[in-house]
């Protein structure tokens, strides 16, 4: 530490030295070059503050990672403070939703690294468990991990070292609901209780949630539709009078439904406008049709992506914030994405009877 100290300190001396000494402050990152000219520099991480530069036009890198861009050259006091983007069914962490799959009868997970194109595979978990990979332990990757309705028993495979970890939460004939309902970046591991119409969410920043809401006929579907950094209560009701309707209880107060899809649709939220806020969302199977109710001003538009018999597995397989369409069709295991930035993904990940990852909170 005391030799990382002298190091800042040289560094420091040296901005000073060219007359453009200025501060960076704030959460996880790594500034890796110095502002003299030629040195090069980058900036890499998450939420930070940046008052100043971080490297001359000659350098002629841009810094990125996260959210943010920085290019090189000098700022009168630059500021960025975007989140973190964190994608669903990230197992690698470079914020790219990767391809993936559980296969029921040796109960193994194969994921198709988005950062590398190489392959992970491990035994976990069997065919009757359900499937709940999220990033339990908040280093940004998805964690592979299993709920058993036996025993109401959580399995998690920590990214870190793949250790595991198990404990009871739930029991049988709950549906598993994980989020991060505090907002911590950690997802919580929860259940809807559909008997009793109750949610019970074991929240990582401490203590247990018990909250009513809900009919029985729901499905659960958490999400950040209010954009403040917390997951909602949500239900997907696809026995509404007039069609399927959502309820959701805003973490940020008060609370929101609509009639938005029919029975035998599937609910698909995702932020798909890219605003912040997960949309409400529906894929309709006997079309292939998706609709998205945009958070912004609650208009929805709607387009083909898929055909009868495909799974739909929405996620952010090219990072940039925004949830791509995407479906998994089983009869030859290949994979179309529409990612929002980078193109039409055509790629085959799979065998016969594989299940796609990243369906497993399609309700
Ligand atoms: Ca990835
Ligand atoms: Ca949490
Ligand atoms: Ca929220
Ligand atoms: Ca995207």
């Amino acid at each position: 530490m005391r030799k990382l100290n002298l190091i800042v300190a040289c560094l420091l001396l040296t901005v000073l030295a060219v007359g453009v000494a200025r501060s960076q402050s704030g959460g996880t990152f790594t500034i890796t070059r110095s502002v003299i000219a030629g040195g090069g520099g980058s900036a890499a991480g998450g939420t930070f503050t940046v008052n100043g530069t971080i490297g001359e036009p000659v350098a002629g890198t841009a810094a990125t990672g996260g959210t943010f861009s920085l290019t090189s050259g000098f700022w009168g006091g630059g500021n960025s403070t975007a989140q973190i983007v964190r994608s669903p069914f990230d197992f690698d962490g470079d914020s790219k939703t990767d391809l993936s799959i559980f296969r029921p009868a040796p109960g193994e997970w194969w994921v198709l690294r988005s950062s590398d194109g190489s392959n992970f595979a491990t035994q976990f978990g069997a065919s009757t468990d359900r499937l709940v990979p999220v990033d339990f332990t908040g280093d940004g990757k998805t964690d592979v991990a299993y709920w058993r309705p036996s025993t109401g028993f959580w399995f998690v495979l920590r990214s870190e070292d793949f250790t595991f970890f198990a404990f009871p939460f739930g029991a049988n004939g709950d549906i598993p609901a994980p989020a991060d309902y505090d907002g911590d970046g950690k997802a919580d591991a929860a259940v809807f209780r559909a008997s009793s119409t109750t949610w019970f969410i074991s929240r990582s920043t401490g203590g247990t949630t018990i909250q009513a809401f809900g009919i029985p006929t729901d499905l659960p579907v958490p999400a950040d539709y209010d954009g403040d950094g917390k997951a909602d209560i949500a239900v997907w009701r696809p026995t509404g009078t007039s069609g399927a309707e959502w309820w959701i209880l805003k973490s940020a107060g008060g609370s929101f439904a609509t009639q938005f899809g029919q029975p035998t649709d599937r609910a698909v939220p995702g932020d798909y406008s890219g605003d912040g806020k997960t949309d409400v969302a529906y894929f309709r199977p006997s079309t292939g049709q998706w609709f998205v109710l945009r958070s912004e001003d609650l208009t929805f538009y709607a387009f083909p992506f898929g055909t009868p018999g495909d799974v739909p597995v929405p996620g952010d397989y090219d990072g940039d914030g925004k949830t791509d369409p995407g479906v998994y069709r089983p009869s030859n295991f290949n994979w179309f994405v529409n990612r929002s930035t980078a193109g039409i993904l055509i790629q085959q990940f799979g065998i016969a009877g594989d299940l796609a990852v990243p369906n497993a909170f399609v309700r």
